[in-house]
């Protein structure tokens, strides 16, 4: 084999180049290592501005996978300045003799994809072409500086300074007029040295940032403490946590204390001095703005009480993105140097930069002169690098082409139609929202036990499905929707580079997740790639992740909670688990009047109900509704948070029923009770405050069984007439297994078995056929009400409830028939707890809305 003719090329020697380069070897396969820097460190090689520091403390951001290099090296202090950084990789690269793999100065300049032979070929600056297997771009998140992208940038006459491409020899700015533009990372952690220099600085704001103080001095005790005590069970945490450094847990809304002592919790995590601590002292500072705003508030308070100037404190006050969105910085006195006199704040979104001229800035009605400019304005992020390379994948397809309208990968590490190409930390993995070492170390390994199993196969190429790339891009979006992230313009949505297309580029849904999700591809016989090679070919399609993120987290809980199941428990027993669980859920929001009351059931039963009316002046429409709970649980009450929410959502009364359960009143009981409370709801409307023109039923699950029930009891025994019905998640047959029963049988929450339970208890095998307990079965359709029906994918109920849809579609009923993609039977009413539930429920709303014209 030529020196030219490898098994991988890697482009990049910072830490992610380091580390494969070392595996690589150890796992017997030939390498080249090309960078365009003269010396290893990537980001720490690359930005050499004055105060450029690593937010991350050094317990956490420093080399796993050589445990020795703990007891080699000593870190001075908390947060690594760059040059120590740079001293700590060179220090490792000379250690396993790293050096010798790696080609400097060497910038790839294309890399093209030969599907008849299955090899890359790469051609760098230095004229050569190597032939190779693998390529991996190990080539970092913020590589690529954005261009100033300022009218007269090439005028300027005096020194021009590009925080990410920083000159290696000192930079000294006394007596000098600098001018520092962005308030970014870059800007918040030179602007206090450049000012201790400068005879006069102004700095250029466009947008004004959070940042924490770093209190920099020793690493954390406690976190020294820990990682002496057990340092694989602290490595093992960060590996699994949200952000790849070990933290607790937030159990408490923002929302749900005062705000004295949403503050003084806040206090605490601002002493920590801990770049993840303010983010995670809540657990809705990611999901909720109004509760993201409390942070805000308190940042807001914190500048205000150091910044003396109050119009230039207001200036440097962040009011319009939330806390987190953008990457919230951390500094050593960035706000104190605003009490300066050599310092001037300018706002450039009162005074824009009209030109950079050959002497200095004109913004607004004034000019300024300088003798220096330093541009602080960033990255092309996650996608620059990658792309800078001109990559041609099968077919004469290019990268650049295929992202143009956003990044598509599958796991962040491979993307259709480029197979045996490798990204570390890629658009669509963890990478910038975590702690770096942890995702590259993990990323590192993946590689490297694909390759290795790749190789103990004999297969020669590998490339992820479209099925799978797909699913990872919607799993992706998934987990960004149910954030408030896509609202900030920010890097991590590619907003700072003019044209770039709108995406939250890293992945969203936590480091630990992201890797169990990893592990669980390559265990599952690499679930959603093609393998091929030595004449075969193996191709497991299919989507890692499909079940909504927040519903998953709650599966998750509930598993590790190791409950049992209703089925296993007698009915009362079931009742009293089920008020607990119940009693432990939000409450919903306020509706204007709740009235509780008795109303005559079927024979002459006493049926309690619960009546929401919205704080609206009526008369309202009026809405019937039956809870779920398999005609065996539950009650009037049971389903308050959604009846609360539809009650104001759809401006409609709800009088929501407690008919009659199983096992004591078995099958036509609860049927009948839903029927005759429809009958007295509507010969009652006036008096309940509502029209009664305008009634529809609802229901969930059983209660929608019921809702159904009694529109087709109302159609057969001439009223009252129906404006419609909105079933969510009904059950509609009883007779019969559908296809989800078995694909959905279990891990659920709803089992195939709890289903068969509620079944027992309710109806016997000849009234199961009725269709007043399977409503699929009746005769006719035809003439039924408008219907709203909502099925879950992941629902053993789904596709009875597909069919009624269908059914009632055929009979020409108007039906709007919502497919609730990664949604289990729970999860749609659980209000104020799962983000993602919000858009169906909207939907139902605006459905019952629909319902009453
Ligand atoms: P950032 O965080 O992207 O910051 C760039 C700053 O430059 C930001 O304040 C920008 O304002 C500003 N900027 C960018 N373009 C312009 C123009 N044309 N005019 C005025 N101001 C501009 O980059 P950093 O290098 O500071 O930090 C990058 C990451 O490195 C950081 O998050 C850490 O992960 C480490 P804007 O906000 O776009 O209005």
């Amino acid at each position: 084999m030529s020196k030219s003719d490898v098994d991988v090329v890697v482009v990049g020697a910072g830490f992610s180049g380091m580390y494969l380069l070392h595996e690589l070897r150890k796992h017997g396969f030939s390498s080249r290592v090309l960078e365009s820097g003269s010396d290893v460190g990537g980001t720490w090689y690359w930005n050499r501005y004055p105060g450029a520091r690593c937010d991350i403390s050094t317990t956490d951001y420093q080399f796993t996978w050589d445990p020795e290099l703990h007891e080699q090296w000593t870190w001075s202090e908390k947060h690594a300045a760059q040059p120590e950084i740079l001293r700590y990789a060179q220090f490792v690269a000379k250690k396993h003799d790293l050096y010798s793999g790696i080609d400097f100065d060497t910038r790839v300049e294309g890399a093209v994809w030969n599907d008849a032979d299955k090899t890359w070929s790469i051609t760098t600056s230095t004229g050569e072409t190597i032939t190779s297997r693998f390529y991996v771009m190990a080539t970092g998140c913020l590589s690529v500086p954005k261009d100033p992208d300022l009218p007269g940038t090439e005028n300027f006459r005096g020194d021009v300074y590009v925080t990410g491409r920083w000159p290696h020899h000192d930079v000294d700015f006394t007596g000098k007029r600098v001018a520092v533009i962005g308030t970014g990372s870059s800007g918040i952690q030179s602007i206090p040295l450049i000012a201790e220099q400068a005879d006069q600085l102004v700095v250029f704001q466009r947008t004004p940032n959070f940042s924490i103080p770093a209190l920099n001095g020793p690493a954390p005790q406690y976190r020294v403490d820990r990682l002496k005590a057990n340092r694989a069970e602290y490595e093992a945490e960060a590996r699994l946590s949200g952000a790849g450094v070990p933290m607790p847990m937030p159990t408490v809304s923002a929302l749900a204390v005062s705000r004295e002592e949403a503050f003084a919790m806040l206090e605490d995590a601002w002493n920590m001095g801990e770049l993840q601590a303010p983010g995670t002292v809540f657990m809705d500072a990611g999901t909720s703005r109004e509760a993201n705003e409390v942070i805000c508030e308190f940042m807001r308070m914190k500048i205000r009480e150091v910044v003396k100037d109050p119009i230039v404190a207001e200036l440097l006050s962040p009011y319009g993105h939330a806390y987190g969105t953008k990457r919230p910085c951390m500094d050593t006195n960035y706000f104190q140097t605003f009490n300066r006199d050599n310092v001037r704040l300018v706002d450039l979104r009162a005074n824009p930069i009209s030109t950079i001229t050959e002497t200095g800035i004109d913004f607004g009605s004034e000019s300024l002169e300088f003798d220096a400019i330093v541009y602080a304005t960033g990255f092309d992020a996650m996608t620059g690098a990658i792309v800078s390379v001109d990559i041609t994948g099968k077919d004469g397809l290019t990268l650049k082409k295929k992202w143009e309208n956003g990044p598509l990968t599958y796991l962040g590490l491979t993307t259709v139609g480029f197979p045996n190409l490798f990204m570390i930390t890629g658009p669509g993995s963890p990478s910038v929202l975590s702690n770096m070492m942890v995702s590259i170390e993990q990323h590192v390994d993946w590689i490297r036990d694909t390759l290795v199993s790749m190789r103990d196969s004999g297969f020669e190429a590998i490339e992820p499905t479209p099925t799978a790339e797909e699913g990872w891009r919607v799993h992706c979006g998934d987990c960004a929707d149910i954030t408030i992230f896509q609202e900030t313009n920010s890097w991590y949505m590619g907003a700072n580079v003019p044209g770039k297309p709108r995406v939250l580029l890293p992945y969203i849904g936590g480091v630990g997740r992201y890797r169990t999700a990893c592990d669980e591809v390559a265990k599952r016989s690499f679930l959603g790639f093609e393998l091929s090679g030595s004449g075969k070919k193996q191709v497991n399609d299919g989507i890692i992740r499909q079940v909504q993120p927040d519903v998953d987290m709650v599966l998750e809980m509930m598993g590790s909670l190791g409950l049992p199941s209703m089925d296993s428990m007698s009915p009362a027993d079931a009742r009293a688990f089920s008020d607990a669980s119940s009693a432990m859920r939000p409450p919903g929001p306020n509706v204007g009047e709740m009235i509780d009351g008795v109303l005559p059931g079927a024979g002459g039963a006493e049926l309690e109900y619960r009546l929401y009316r919205p704080a609206t002046p009526g008369p309202h429409p009026i809405v019937v509704y039956f809870h779920g709970g398999g005609w065996v649980i539950g009650s009037h009450v049971s389903d308050d948070p959604l009846c609360r929410e539809l009650c104001n959502q759809a401006d409609t009364v709800i009088v929501s029923v407690n008919y009659r359960h199983a096992p004591e009143h078995r099958f036509p009981a609860a049927a009948d009770d839903g029927y005759a409370a429809l009958q007295w709801v509507a010969e009652n409307a006036e008096s309940l405050g509502g029209r009664a023109d305008k009634i529809a039923v609802a229901g969930w699950s059983a209660g929608a069984n019921i809702a159904a029930v009694a529109a087709l009891l109302a159609r057969d025994n001439g009223g009252p007439t129906v404006s419609g019905q909105l079933l969510l998640t009904p059950v509609t047959d009883g007779s019969r297994q559908h296809g989800s029963h078995h694909d959905n049988a279990e891990g659920y929450i709803l089992t195939k078995s709890l289903m068969e339970w509620f079944w027992n208890h309710y109806a016997d095998a000849q009234d199961r056929m009725s269709p007043k307990a399977s409503p699929l079965l009746a005769e006719s359709h035809a003439g039924l009400p408008p219907a709203m029906i909502v099925t879950c994918q992941f629902d053993p109920l789904r596709d009875e409830g597909n069919a009624y849809a269908e059914a009632l579609r055929a009979a020409g009923v108007p039906v709007e028939h919502l497919v609730a993609r990664g949604h289990i039977h729970t999860s749609i009413p659980m209000v104020d707890a799962l983000p993602s539930s919000v858009p169906p429920r909207r939907a139902m709303a605006a459905a019952l809305r629909g319902f009453f014209g």
